[in-house]
């Protein structure tokens, strides 16, 4: 038990999530390493969201305000640490979920989508049977009418080869990813440098506030954003955070 006074009880509590993950066979094994790196990159960026985060999470809102089909992409890692966030945010942007594996099980996949469900998820894209081009068979599964034919996906700690083959696709993608200099970092339309248990709530903020804006008003949010330009702040902040280390006494 992590005593609530413990000056770190956020960041061990978000781990032992995913170790509950890992046991309830909802998370990966690889999943831990993965929570491991993110939080490396989370304490480098203060552990807070920084202005860049905030100002991807307000085009990732736009954007998935103007999908005609948007789809949030859903694996373990997401499953274990924000289940009922990720689920407010599918109702609140019309973006039904999908889970979509990288190690992907069958076994797996169904005991998140009734982990999903526990938690009251209704609108779960369950299919797998069309294949993203240009990935070998199992990572590609997808449901023909969800992320295969989406517009703009949501994909929280993704795989720079799939991110592209989506890209490839002509989706637009939004990537929630802790580590600016990753492959899917570089390549997304969208990166969210953020830990996604305040990346997912910072979306659903901006989804209410921006829901009453006209469509030219939504497409001049996405028009005015700069990924290249953002990751790069993203980078100057951690700069940032680390020179104020190197200040101190
Ligand atoms: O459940 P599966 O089979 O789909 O597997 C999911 C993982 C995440 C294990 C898989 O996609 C994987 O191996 O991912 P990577 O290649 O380790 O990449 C994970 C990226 O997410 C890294 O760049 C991490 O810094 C970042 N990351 C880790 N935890 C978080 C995070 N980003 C945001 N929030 C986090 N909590």
């Amino acid at each position: 038990m992590i005593p609530k006074s413990h000056p770190r009880y956020e960041s061990l509590m978000t781990r032992e999530l995913i170790v509950e993950g890992v046991k309830k066979g909802i998370t990966s094994i690889q999943g831990l390493i993965a929570q491991g790196r993110g939080e490396a990159f989370d304490y480098l960026i203060g552990e807070k969201s920084t202005e860049s985060a905030l100002h991807a999470e307000k085009a990732a809102a736009a954007n998935l305000l103007l999908a005609r089909k948007p789809v949030i992409s859903v694996n373990g890692n997401v499953a274990a640490l924000v289940p009922e966030e990720v689920i407010r945010l599918s109702v609140l942007a019309c973006s039904p979920l999908e889970v979509n594996l990288f190690h992907r099980t069958e076994e797996r996949v169904n005991k998140i989508i009734v982990h999903l469900q526990s938690y009251g998820a209704r609108n779960i894209f369950t299919k797998s049977d069309a294949l993203i081009p240009g990935l070998e068979h199992e990572r590609a599964k997808v449901d023909s009418n969800g992320i295969f034919i989406a517009d703009v996906l949501l994909v929280p700690l993704e795989d720079g080869d799939r991110c592209k083959a989506l890209l490839e696709m002509g989706k637009t993608v939004i990537a929630i990813d802790l580590n600016p200099l990753s492959r899917t970092a570089q390549y997304a339309t969208v990166t969210i440098v953020d830990n996604i248990i305040r990346a997912v709530p910072n979306i659903s903020k901006f989804v209410e506030k921006l829901k009453y804006l006209d469509r030219e008003e939504l497409q001049d949010i996405v028009r005015g954003y700069n990924n290249k330009r953002t990751l790069s702040r993203a980078v100057d902040e951690i700069k940032k955070n680390l020179e104020s280390f190197s200040d101190m006494p």
